[in-house]
């Protein structure tokens, strides 16, 4: 082997880097098929990010989803693809100087691959293969474009080790080749190194990764490379090019192809035949001016393609209806499973109930309201007859996500739903179809379960849900809040009477009362709006005689218990943001 421990030179760095992202993009899009095929639940960068979301603090999980939103996992995907093309890079590097570095970094995603995918909800050994295979292949392409035929022979070491390449007794390296040194673009090159790329067939001889292309060293030997540039065989770098574009173009086929593949396994046509019933009980009518239809104002039913999305999927799970089951079990005295039409043959209601998320920070938009079509959890529960002290009933989803609701709060009468229906459709895929938990009155992470498929009963000292463990409070009670929606931060506006107006919400309280101020001065009582019950938010108004100049508007509710919005400003860990929204806007 040659020796290669001295310095590399920039182009010959690029080539190596080239070629482990190459390696990187062939073992990831070589995966997606398998999956496919194998009907692994995801692809390995999936399986991985998964893990990241799982594993990774919630306070970064929260700048993740305060920075990026609903796009937060899109960062991620992005972020990992981006992190794990440095990584790769820097593996062809080393992978240059030693293949076996190489294999052993692929080797070692390859496990951190299977690792991710084995440790998710419900996995099979199946899901290995994916990893295993795109490793495999990772493997292949590392070898041909580092060390197999299509490597482009180009490397500049420095033998400053002893271990310099070995040179025939008696050909001692031409007087040409130490002279060249100085046309070497990227620093000094020893001239037993130039001497193992220069023209000297008897040098020539001794690189031990001579093979392919020998028709092209006579070419290369009569012209000496011009000063400033590597030395490269042309030969060898259009073969290695020509190398890594086959093979990145072989990676995004296959990657692209088994991502339209997986597609396709989907279940949007079965959504889409799904016939919701008729509700026995429908939605009360939204009362004439509950929408005040300002242009800033968040509509009083949340339109579902604007409907916020958090979960820890980062790939919607794709429920099929014919197979799905819920199963209540735990501490029952009757243990009760029920397929997709088993519900819909049961007694539906129909309800309004905003959602919000906990990680909804003051003024933020992690809230939406919407119709929901369902059955009451209640009658299912009683049916199933918790035993004394299950005082939990831990909602699991399909991918393994698990929320905590208090039993007492599903049987207290409030229209809790196992929801089958949103807005008057099938549930969307990424909101949780076919069936998800809708509570009002608690944030989702505590009680809103998508992809639903158990309720099982325990005690809060028996079990903790998914974020538990990660620094949210079990208990999650929505808190009394209220938003500026017009007019916006910054907004110029003239003088003369300005319409401010929002939403304010407490659900299951109801709001009683809901205050404006303009810098600090007297509160001043807006008008609600009518709603369509407790359960909702409310849209509020305020008109106010603007002045010109800088002005900070603030607004506080009171729900129905008669407890105001405390002005104390808490972050949304561990139970919900505290504090009042102000927004600041110029008159002129
Ligand atoms: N399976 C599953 N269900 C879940 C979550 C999740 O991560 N996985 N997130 C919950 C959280 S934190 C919230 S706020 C609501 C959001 O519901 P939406 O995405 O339909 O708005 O879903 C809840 N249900
Ligand atoms: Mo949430």
């Amino acid at each position: 082997m040659i020796d290669k421990t001295g310095p590399m030179t920039t182009t010959s760095r690029g080539y190596a880097a080239l070629a482990g992202i190459t390696a990187a993009a062939v073992a990831i899009g070589a995966a997606e098929p398998v999956a496919v095929l194998t009907g692994a639940r995801s692809a390995p960068l999936i399986a991985v990010g998964g893990l990241v979301v799982d594993v990774v603090p919630a306070p970064l999980k929260q700048f993740a989803i305060a920075v990026f939103g609903t796009y937060d996992k899109i960062a991620l995907l992005v972020g990992t693809a981006v992190l794990l093309g440095a990584f790769a890079a820097a593996l062809g590097v080393l992978a240059a100087r030693r293949l076996g570095i190489g294999l052993a970094g692929i080797a070692a995603f390859a496990a951190l691959g299977v690792a991710a995918a084995l440790t998710r909800a419900g996995a099979n050994l199946f899901d290995a293969l994916p990893s295993l295979v795109g490793g495999a292949l990772g493997a292949l392409a590392l070898w041909l474009l580092l060390a197999g035929p299509l490597q482009p022979q180009l490397w500049s070491w420095s033998p400053a080790a002893p271990a310099a390449p070995p040179v025939p007794p008696g050909r001692e390296p031409s007087p040409e080749a130490s002279e060249r040194r100085p046309v070497e673009p990227s620093g000094p090159v020893e001239p037993a190194a130039a001497a193992a790329r220069s023209a000297e067939p008897a040098v020539s001889e001794a690189r031990p990764v001579e093979r392919a292309a020998p028709e092209a060293r006579p070419i290369e030997a009569a012209v000496p490379p011009a000063p400033g540039r590597d030395e490269v065989d042309p030969e060898g770098r259009r073969r290695f090019l020509t190398g890594v574009g086959t093979l990145l173009g072989a990676a995004a086929v296959a990657g692209l192809g088994g991502h339209w593949l997986a597609g396709r396994r989907g279940v949007s046509a079965a959504r889409r035949a799904v016939a919701l019933p008729t509700p026995s009980a429908a939605a009360p009518a939204v009362p004439a001016g509950a929408d005040l239809s300002l242009a800033q104002l968040a509509p009083y039913v949340t339109p579902t393609s604007g409907f916020y999305r958090i979960d820890t999927a980062l790939v919607v799970p794709q429920v099929d209806p014919a197979t799905w089951r819920l199963r209540i079990h735990g501490r029952v005295r009757r243990e009760i499973e029920l397929s997709f039409d088993d519900l819909l043959a049961r007694p539906m209601v129909e309800r309004y109930v905003t959602l919000a998320c906990v990680s909804n920070d003051v003024g933020g938009d992690l809230i939406g309201n919407a119709r929901w079509l369902g059955v009451p959890i209640k009658e299912l529960l009683d049916e199933a007859g918790p035993e004394e002290g299950a005082d939990q009933v831990v909602g699991r989803s399909v991918d393994g996500w698990t929320c905590g609701t208090p039993t007492a709060v599903l049987r207290d009468g409030r229209d809790a739903l196992l929801a089958v229906g949103m807005n008057g459709e099938p549930l969307p895929v990424e909101h949780g179809f076919p069936v998800r938990m809708v509570v009002p009155g608690l944030y989702g992470y505590v009680s809103a379960c998508k992809w639903v498929t158990e309720l099982e009963l325990t005690s809060f000292a028996d079990f903790d849900a998914y974020w538990v463990p990660r620094g949210w409070s079990a208990q999650g009670p929505i808190k009394t809040q209220s938003r500026i929606d017009a007019p916006r931060p910054r907004n110029r506006l003239t003088a003369g009477p300005v319409m401010v107006a929002g939403v304010a919400w407490a659900q299951h309280r109801g709001i009683r009362k809901v205050e404006v101020r303009v810098d600090g001065g007297p509160w001043r009582e807006a008008t609600l709006a009518p709603t369509v019950s407790v359960d909702t938010w409310v849209q509020w108004s305020w008109r106010w005689d603007a002045t010109p100049g800088e002005h900070t508007l603030q607004v506080r509710a009171t729900d129905a218990d008669g407890v105001t919005q405390t002005p104390q400003r808490r972050p949304v860990e561990p139970d919900g943001a505290t504090g009042w929204h102000s927004v600041s806007v110029t008159v002129r």
